[in-house]
């Protein structure tokens, strides 16, 4: 359909100006708000995506297509609740205990939040204990570990092992990243996934959930 398709290509240009009457445009068109979401907004943010992980876009281009995306969800949000819509899943996203940085964590969540899934993010310097508290509070389908010194890599594997004692290792998929992770260590931690960018982080989550 021609309006979805000109969501999604003003959402890959960062349009936001124009998002909440294009996304208004859709709704009065009776476009159902499931719809617009998947084949507009989400069809814009996974070729965003896409090009971000080969490099035909870079970070300041992500931030103002997720800007694009958060003037169209605000709009579309409470249509699409009252319309039942399912959300992809829930993550709860953070950056380890002793860790703050945050800028590959963010894009995670704007992708996330970009491809369907409601966002819990936690912030930085999360302890374990907080982790499992919010865990076992929002029973989200992904957490979402993110690192990037080697001295706090180890925190990641301490998330885990608590999920493991608080009996709640296999209620959620765990999805770990940040510059110093490795596909190598995500298996020694027993994490369930490995995303080496923020982009790639939605089909890791999809395929974990399928
Ligand atoms: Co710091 N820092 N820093 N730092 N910092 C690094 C990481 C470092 C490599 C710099 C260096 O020495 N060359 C080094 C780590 C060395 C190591 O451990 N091997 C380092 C250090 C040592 C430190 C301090 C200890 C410095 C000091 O105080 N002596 C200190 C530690 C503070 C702490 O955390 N306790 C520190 C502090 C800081 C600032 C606060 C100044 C600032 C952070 C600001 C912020 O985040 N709000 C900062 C910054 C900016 C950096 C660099 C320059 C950039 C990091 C970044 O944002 N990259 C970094 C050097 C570098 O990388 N060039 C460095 C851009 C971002 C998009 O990439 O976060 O890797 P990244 O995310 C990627 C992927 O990793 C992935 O997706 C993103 C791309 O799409 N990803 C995930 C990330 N998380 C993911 C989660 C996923 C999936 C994918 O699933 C859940």
């Amino acid at each position: 359909m021609e309006l979805l398709e000109k969501i999604s290509a003003e959402l890959q240009k960062g349009n936001y100006q124009e998002m909440s009457g294009l996304i208004q445009k859709a709704l009065d068109a009776k476009i159902p708000p499931s719809r617009i979401l998947s084949d507009g907004l989400i069809a814009g943010m996974d070729i965003v995506g896409a090009k971000f992980r080969n490099e035909e876009l870079f970070i300041p281009e992500v931030l103002i297509a997720a800007k694009a995306m958060q003037a169209g969800m605000d709009v579309l949000r409470p249509q699409l609740i009252a319309s039942g819509a399912k959300l992809a899943g829930k993550i709860i996203l953070g950056t380890v205990k002793g860790d703050v940085h945050d800028i590959g964590k963010n894009l995670v969540a704007m992708f996330m939040e970009g491809a369907g899934y409601q966002v819990i993010d936690l912030g930085v310097d999360v302890s374990s204990e907080k982790f499992i508290e919010m865990v076992k509070t929002h029973r989200p389908t992904l957490l979402g570990l993110s690192a990037l010194l080697t001295t706090t890599m180890p925190r990641m594997k301490e998330v885990i092992e608590s999920l493991g004692k608080a009996g709640i290792r296999n209620t959620v998929k765990v999805i770990i990243g940040g510059a110093p992770i490795t596909v190598k260590f995500a298996a020694d931690i027993g994490a369930d996934g490995y995303a080496p960018d923020a982009a790639a982080a939605v089909p890791k989550a999809r395929e974990l959930l399928a």
